[in-house]
């Protein structure tokens, strides 16, 4: 019996001292054992490779999940119930979600590496003095085109109208790009808010439907690739990626104006872990961890240091790194308020439901 108590003692002592270690370990790093990290990021939008690095140098576990839009991410985190801990929305989103109440403020001086991020993306107009949101990824909206399929060369948008396109159209499924294209393509600004002038953008959308192949998600890169269609409708980052698939394919930003976008990280109101929270988002502004993202995920990056990483034909890119002069004439999503960002939703469904 006392050799039964001795061995049970043992083995008591060796777990206990075991559980102490790691929590030392772990505590020596500033995170506590069994701390987890929920993040609520865009899907195709990051190295896996880096959520595990990032697990294995700060002993925190990283639960991911994904949205498809602004909208749907607004909903999930107004809703409640939730504990995400980072997210990463459009800046219309970032205005919108402040002025609900759904950010927390950062903490700057947990955030070293801010110090990478070229200065024209930061303090822009959605949050002035980056209080709630750091710079991840930015870029346009655009025109993805297969020349092998199609003789137009998308200078203007209206060339998407063109019959030659019948059922040769990809659209990315969002309602501020769609209805955008649609304002811009009339010479409207893609902010508008003219009932008249929202009327007639849908109203020339309905002609688009027969050159409308399908309105799709993350795929929309593959099917492109894959030459199921001469045309898409995409962020730039998409065609980055799609080219980089298929080569014959290019990309333009047509002229009667386009989108500027930036998607910046965030901590919603829902997080649990604020420490966990300000480490991921200074481990993705490290200048090494930011360029191996650009070249896996093919967005543009706002972090200067990352480009000296970067190749020239990624980095020396216009068509994803367009000039000052290009980017002054493209305009940033406003957050149009809660009752007109909902008018356009319903607008961009209505325009899905009549192509079916
Ligand atoms: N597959 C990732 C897509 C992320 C694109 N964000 C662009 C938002 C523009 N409003």
């Amino acid at each position: 019996m006392k050799e039964l108590v001795r061995t049970f003692a043992a083995v008591f002592i060796v777990a206990f001292a075991l559980m102490y270690l790691t929590a030392y370990l772990n505590s020596s790093q500033g995170y506590s054992s069994g701390n987890t990290l929920t993040i609520y990021n865009w899907g195709d939008y990051i190295d896996p490779e880096l959520i595990a690095r990032f697990e294995k140098e700060t002993g925190i576990k990283v639960i991911y999940q994904t949205f498809d839009s602004n909208e749907a991410m607004m909903t999930k985190i107004e809703q409640g119930g939730t504990t995400f801990d980072v997210s990463i929305p459009s800046e219309y989103a970032i205005s919108k979600m402040k002025e609900e109440n759904l950010l927390l403020p950062l903490d700057h001086s947990k955030l070293p590496n801010l110090k990478y991020i070229d200065p024209s993306f930061m303090d822009l107009s959605f949050d002035p003095g980056n209080i709630y949101s750091i710079p991840y990824f930015w870029g346009t909206v655009g025109v993805v085109f297969n020349p092998d399929l199609t003789n137009l060369k998308f200078k203007s948008w209206d060339d998407l109208w063109d019959e030659s396109l019948r059922n040769q159209i990809f659209l990315l499924d969002g309602a501020r790009e769609v209805i955008g294209m649609g304002l811009n393509s009339l010479h409207y600004s893609l902010n508008d808010t003219n009932e008249d002038h929202l009327r007639e953008a849908t109203a020339k959308l309905s002609k688009l439907t027969p050159n409308v192949k399908a309105i799709v998600g993350d795929e929309i890169k593959m099917l492109l690739a894959n030459e199921e269609a001469a045309v898409g409708l995409v962020w730039s980052g998409d065609a980055s990626e799609i080219m980089s698939e298929n080569e014959k394919l290019d990309y333009v930003v047509p002229e009667e104006g386009s989108n500027l976008w930036f998607d910046n990280m965030v901590i919603p109101k829902t997080a649990k872990n604020i420490e966990g929270a300000h480490a991921f988002i200074n481990f993705m502004l490290d200048p090494e961890v930011a360029a191996q993202n650009t070249e896996y995920v093919g967005y543009s990056t706002p972090n200067a240091e990352a480009l000296a990483f970067l190749p020239e034909e990624i980095a020396g890119d216009e068509r994803f790194y367009p000039s000052k002069e290009l980017t002054e004439k493209l305009e940033v999503y406003e957050n149009l308020g809660k009752r007109m960002l909902s008018h356009y939703n319903e607008l961009f469904l209505e325009f899905k439901m009549h192509r079916k």
